[in-house]
């Protein structure tokens, strides 16, 4: 099948996450179409990806996007997720939201590195949401994270 991935992202953000996935996916999904819709901050991403679903018909939306360190930019992200689950349910389409938050690294660099990660790790979760949903069946409980180091599932 040949699918179209809609890419939501900003300007805010630090590092082009957009750039790493539409990468990783053009290489696991051949012909994959990736419109791309960028905004200025988070809380702008929620219509991004409404539009990109209903008006250039994505069968799923990656939102990438960068909270900054204060407290209200914890605010910002918060309400930005909240209204990214809400696009989800108006339109019952995944919305995978990538945000790395500018203080889960210590400098710059690895700031850079954990978005290049996390923006890689979830595209290749969206390739398996999309063509393979039974992959990730198979790793149900098994501590995955994205851009962090994998924690694995408790030992008895
Ligand atoms: O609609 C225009 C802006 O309000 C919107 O783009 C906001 O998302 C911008 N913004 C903040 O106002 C803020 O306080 C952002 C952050 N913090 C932030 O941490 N990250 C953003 N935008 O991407
Ligand atoms: O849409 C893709 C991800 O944003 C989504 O799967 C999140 O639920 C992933 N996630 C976080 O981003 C996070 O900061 C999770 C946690 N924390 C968490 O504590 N437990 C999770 N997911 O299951
Ligand atoms: O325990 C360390 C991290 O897993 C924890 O701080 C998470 O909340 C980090 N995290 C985010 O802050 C986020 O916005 C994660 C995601 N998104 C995500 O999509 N996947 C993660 N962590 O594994």
């Amino acid at each position: 099948t040949r699918y179209k991935v809609g890419l939501a992202d900003t300007t805010f953000a630090r590092v082009d996450m957009a750039s790493v996935a539409e990468k990783v996916l053009k290489e696991h999904l051949p012909g994959v179409e990736t419109p791309r819709y960028t905004v200025p901050g988070i809380k702008d991403l929620p219509v991004a990806c409404k539009r990109l679903i209903e008006e250039e018909g994505c069968d799923l939306v990656m939102a990438f996007g960068m909270p900054g360190p204060t407290e209200i930019d914890k605010q910002c992200a918060m309400v930005a997720s909240m209204g990214l689950i809400l696009a989800q349910l108006l339109t019952n389409t995944h919305i995978i939201e990538v945000f790395v938050h500018e203080d889960e690294a210590e400098d710059e660099r690895e700031l850079h590195e954990l978005a290049v990660k996390r923006a890689e790790e979830h595209a290749l979760n969206v390739v398996k949401m999309l063509e393979k949903p039974e992959a990730l069946t198979r790793e149900a409980g098994m501590g995955r994270r994205e851009g962090h180091p994998d924690v694995g599932p408790a030992r008895l």
